[in-house]
Parts: structure tokens; C-alpha cells; sequence
């Protein structure tokens, strides 16, 4: 009996949240996946969370969770049971940028985020003077403090959708793959206890 015969391959949903300061774009981002064209649609379960079903037969589950400075206590409160992190980044507001840094770095240390997958959306492209993604990618120390996960910096710019699709296949293509690994474990574990 392989993989595909067991409970385990059942698991076609994930919970992706989406942090990010305020304004970054993320409630900008999440109409955009909605109404693309890149994914099939399902209801709004709540005000900022949305069920998004795509193409590949797999159900994400987007928390846009707010990024004021008060609403960012309460991000913790959202971290458990995620399966992948889009980290949404103004590049054009280099005001910010050190604040958003900091914000991402205290998230990534959450033991519920460990070795979660990470696609940081480095937003608002089409704004002069947008950081490109790799200037993102060396801002956010990204191979220091992604070392023990996959992760991925994606230029895009949520108005006109550009960049959102690559972001959304590397996204789903990390979680699986993720996945795959705990349900892989998850048997081992069970198979030692025979
Ligand atoms: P948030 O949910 O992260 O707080 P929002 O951010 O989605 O509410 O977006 C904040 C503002 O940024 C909005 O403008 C929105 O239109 C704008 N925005 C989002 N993404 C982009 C982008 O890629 N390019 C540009 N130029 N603007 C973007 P308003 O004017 O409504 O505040
Ligand atoms: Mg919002």
C-alpha cells in the first residue's frame, strides 16, 4: 500500500496566514487571488479570512490577519496550525522597511512557525523606487533567518495582479511538499510503535 491509499494523502487543505504591517497590501492581495482568475472561489467563512480553492484540487485557507501596531500582539494568536506564511512587504515604503523586518523577524522565531514555508511578497512594484526582490531578499536576511525552511521572494504588485500566480504556485508547491514530509514522519513514528 503506498502513500496514496492512506489517511494521510487526504490532507488537501492548508492554513495560510498573511502578516504584514498595515498597508502593506494584504487585503489588496487577498481580492486579487480571489477574483484573478488565477483560483475558483469559495465563500468568505469570516470578515478577513477567505477559502480559496485552486486549480490543483487543494483548499487554502487565507488569514489576513490586521498589521497595525496593536493588532500585531494578537498575531501569535493566529500562528498555530499554519502550514504556510506570505509575508507581505511595502518595497516602496523604505520608511518601514526596518519595522516590517523586525515584525518578520519576532514571527519566524515562534516555535508554531518552526520550518513553516515563508513566500515574502515584496509588494508595490509598480511604486518608483520599489525594492527589486533581491534587494528585499538581502534586507530581510532571508538566508540567515529562512536557513531551516524553503523559502521565496516574490516581486509583485496586487493592483494589477502581476507576480501573484508564481507566488501562489511556489506557496502551494511548499506546502505540499512540507506536508508530505510531517505525513511521511507521522507513518514512520506509528510504524515504530507496532
Ligand atoms: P493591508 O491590508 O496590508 O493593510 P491594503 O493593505 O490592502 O488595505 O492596501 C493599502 C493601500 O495600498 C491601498 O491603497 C491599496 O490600494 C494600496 N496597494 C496595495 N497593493 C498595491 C500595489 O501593488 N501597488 C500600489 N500602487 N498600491 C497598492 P489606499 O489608497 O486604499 O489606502
Ligand atoms: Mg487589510
Amino acid at each position: 500500500m503506498g502513500l496514496q491509499n492512506t489517511k494521510y494523502s487526504k490532507t488537501k487543505q492548508a492554513n495560510i496566514l498573511m502578516l504584514g504591517l498595515d498597508s502593506a497590501g494584504k487585503s489588496t492581495l487577498l481580492y486579487r487571488f480571489r477574483y484573478d482568475g488565477i483560483f475558483l472561489t469559495s465563500p468568505t467563512i469570516g470578515f478577513n479570512v477567505d477559502m480559496i480553492e485552486t486549480k490543483k484540487d487543494f483548499t487554502l485557507t487565507f488569514w489576513d490577519v490586521g498589521g497595525q501596531q496593536k493588532m500585531r500582539q494578537l498575531w501569535c494568536n493566529f500562528l498555530e496550525n499554519t502550514d504556510g506564511l506570505l509575508y507581505v512587504v511595502d518595497s516602496s515604503d523604505k520608511r518601514r522597511l526596518e519595522e516590517s523586518k523586525k515584525e518578520f523577524e519576532i514571527i519566524l522565531k515562534n516555535e508554531f512557525l518552526k520550518c513553516v514555508p515563508v513566500v515574502v511578497l515584496a509588494n508595490k512594484q509598480d511604486l518608483p523606487g520599489a525594492l527589486n526582490a533581491e534587494e528585499i531578499t538581502r534586507k530581510f536576511n532571508m538566508k540567515k533567518y529562512c536557513s531551516d525552511r524553503n523559502w521565496y521572494v516574490q516581486p509583485c504588485c496586487a493592483v494589477t495582479g502581476e507576480g501573484l500566480s508564481e507566488a501562489l504556485q511556489m506557496l502551494v508547491a511548499f506546502v505540499r511538499q512540507s506536508k508530505r514530509s510531517k505525513e511521511t514522519s507521522t507513518i514512520f513514528k506509528e510504524i515504530e510503535t507496532l
